[in-house]
């Protein structure tokens, strides 16, 4: 450990842990779930860290938030009604809120000590909250989505922690077989799926239960993020059984003149680099593909 640095130190990256230079911390609390930390970085801006893990940095959080929502989000029509499970900084919410045809945003996040940590210190982030469409529930996602009538969503989001500590049920089977009933047909999941560097067999376990869960498609991306482990994060993308959803070519764009001419432009997100975030290294194809 280097005094005055921030070393992202895990079991699940063993071996390596990527350091950020403190200015100062700005919040250490404990919740019922975790330890929750602020800490204002000298080249990230301010940074959120849960259990010792970063959870969003002020200078990437774009690349992770614009993907995991605008990946589902921009591959089917007429998005309605979308759940958010987990993702309390409210990140993704402010993502989903970009979508005109958009009019309900449920979220159901575990911890309400993330949602106050992130109103207070993450503003640009929190903006998410300030949708009117946006329903809170502070609760377990799994609980919350075992209560969700059938067919209830088109999309459901699953902005999750690692599967260390209070995250961990949301990448086991049955909680995608509640998200599968939970989805109308021909809707849509996307959830936090890990690094192709370090978690081939978490990735190969959670392929492997889609497949079987999922009849629509079943499919992996992933984007950039340099704060998160290995630099690289992933996605599993899924459809239900109903219209066919063709994930890596785009059917619903965010209108760049619109996304150019709002006060808040998207940053990372284009159609582009949405069909290339399917594009797969290959060896995680050999083992993605084989499952
Ligand atoms: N949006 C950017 C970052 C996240 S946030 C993950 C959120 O999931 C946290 O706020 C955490 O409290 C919440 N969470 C964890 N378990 C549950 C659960 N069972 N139900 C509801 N919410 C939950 C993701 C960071 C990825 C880090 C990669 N190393």
């Amino acid at each position: 450990v280097i005094p005055g640095w921030f070393s992202e130190i895990s079991p699940m990256w063993p071996g390596e842990a990527h350091s950020l230079k403190v200015e100062k911390i700005l919040f250490q609390g404990k919740s019922d779930y975790q330890n929750v930390m602020v800490f204002k970085s000298s080249t990230y801006g301010k940074v959120l860290v849960l259990d010792g893990v970063i959870q969003l940095t002020e200078r990437d959080e774009c690349a992770y938030q614009e993907m995991i929502a605008h990946l589902p989000l921009c591959s089917i029509t007429n998005p309605k009604k979308v759940l958010v499970i987990g993702g309390g900084d409210g990140g993704v919410l402010r993502e989903v809120a970009r979508h005109p045809t958009v009019e309900q945003i449920d979220i159901c996040e575990i911890d309400a000590m993330v949602v106050d940590v992130s109103k207070e210190f993450f503003p640009e982030v929190a903006v998410g909250y300030e949708d009117p469409r946006v329903n809170l529930h502070i609760g377990d996602g799994v609980a919350f989505l075992k209560a969700v009538p059938e067919g209830s969503y088109d999309a459901v989001i699953v902005d999750s922690s690692d599967p260390i500590g209070p995250a961990k049920e949301l990448f086991e089977k049955p909680f995608f077989e509640t998200v599968a009933k939970a989805l109308r047909p021909g809707g849509v999941v996307c959830t936090q799926a890990e690094s192709i560097w370090l978690h081939m067999h978490i990735i190969e376990d959670i392929v492997s239960n889609c497949r079987e869960i999922f009849k629509g498609s079943v499919n992996y991306a992933w984007t950039t993020v340099p704060t998160y482990p290995s630099g690289v994060i992933g996605f599993m993308l899924c459809s239900t059984e109903g219209p066919a959803v063709d994930f890596k070519h785009p059917v619903n764009p965010i209108d760049a003149v619109e996304s150019a001419q709002s006060t808040r432009p998207l940053k990372f997100y284009n159609a582009e680099i949405h069909s290339a975030a399917f594009c797969l290294p290959s060896f995680a194809k050999k083992v993605i593909e084989s499952e």
